[in-house]
């Protein structure tokens, strides 16, 4: 039957132009289907004389077998080119060069921060810290603030929106008052405390943009209450603390009375050095006192049995200082070119 062989033909050369496994599908069903080609022969046999069915019968079901191969040949084929397509999309450009490994580093001022950390700690003093945005009383009551005073306006502290007792902190103080009052209350059954020996680094926030102010920038402040803690122990433990950091023996230190709230007395500490380019020349470097007894009061401290130093400077001053860096602005743009000089 010349025209059995016609089909198997027809079939092969439909399924050689599907290019996709629906396509092929489709050209199945036109001849394996319901009512595909060589299924309607095979439902023509009935008609035929009994003798010849068995012949006829075979020879469809061989043309069967031969559309079947062909159709599972081409699916084989389809699926390959499909892997073939799909493994040369995705294949990966081993010749291409790589990404390249990147040193990182800590950023100056947390070098500066981890040196002052250390220092301090080698002393016995323990590192403290607070949330940054406080309560007006932590900021400014506890500190013996005037309630007028300049400091409290909306032009220079950046307050939350729609309350006037919350507010971004504009030194780190209101830490060491939480750490006296927090201190207090543990050793409150004994009938006396241990010494208080802190420092409290951390971001501040003043209203304040230029070149040589940003408004957010980074202080540390210090503090030591205990029995009989002196003028005499500040400027031991500061003038101690300014040699380590500058790694200078000769540097000169000294106290110039001025004038803070929360301390009585007061003072701004100088420096200069006795080489380099600043040779000679007093720079005002942190401020310290002795705590003021209001303050002490406000920490839960009786001022009559303890006494205690504080003091306050500028982590970005210091590392511009140790690092010779002239714009305070470098510190916070994130420019690899001048931060990766200090890996
Ligand atoms: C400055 C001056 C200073 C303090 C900060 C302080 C903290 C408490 C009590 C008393 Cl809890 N004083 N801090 C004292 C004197 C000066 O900072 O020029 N900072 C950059």
């Amino acid at each position: 039957m010349e025209n059995l062989d016609q089909l198997v033909q027809d079939a092969v050369s439909a399924f050689a132009n599907a290019s996709d496994g629906a396509q092929l599908e489709q050209a199945k069903a036109g001849f394996l289907g319901k009512s595909g080609s060589l299924t309607e022969r095979l439902k023509g046999l009935g008609k035929l004389p009994a003798d010849e069915r068995k012949q006829v019968g075979a020879e469809i079901n061989r043309a069967k077998t031969a559309i079947e191969t062909a159709l599972e040949a081409r699916r084989e084929a389809l699926r390959e080119a499909h892997l073939f397509e799909q493994l040369a999309a995705e294949a990966l450009d081993v010749t291409l060069p790589g990404r390249g490994l990147h040193q990182g580093g800590l950023h100056p001022v947390s070098r500066t921060l981890e040196r002052i950390e250390a220092l301090f700690r080698s002393v016995g003093f323990i590192v403290a810290d607070g949330p940054e945005i406080e309560t007006d009383w932590h900021n400014f009551t506890a500190l013996n603030t005037p309630e007028n005073h300049p400091a409290r306006s909306m032009h220079d502290t950046f307050y939350i929106e729609g309350r006037d007792d919350v507010l971004l902190r504009t030194h780190t103080s209101p830490v060491q008052i939480r750490s006296m009052l927090a201190h207090v209350e543990r050793h409150a059954s004994e009938g006396t405390m241990p010494d208080i020996r802190l420092i409290a680094p951390g971001r501040v926030y003043r209203v304040d943009s230029d070149a040589t102010h940003s408004p957010m920038f980074h202080q540390i402040e210090g503090l030591w209450v205990g029995e009989d803690v002196s003028f005499a122990d500040l400027k031991g433990v500061i003038a101690d603390f300014l040699r380590k950091f500058f790694e200078s023996d000769d540097l000169q230190v000294r106290f110039r009375p001025s004038f803070f709230p929360f301390t009585e007395p007061s003072a701004e500490i100088d420096v200069a050095f006795m080489g380099g380019a600043l040779k000679g020349r007093w720079l005002e470097i942190a401020g310290c006192g002795l705590v003021h007894p209001n303050v002490m009061r406000f920490g839960g401290v009786d001022p009559e049995r303890y006494s205690g130093f504080a003091f306050g400077m500028g982590l970005d001053r210091l590392t511009m200082l140790r690092y010779g860096i002239n714009d305070l602005r470098l510190f916070f743009e994130g420019d690899l070119r001048f931060l990766s000089q200090f890996r």
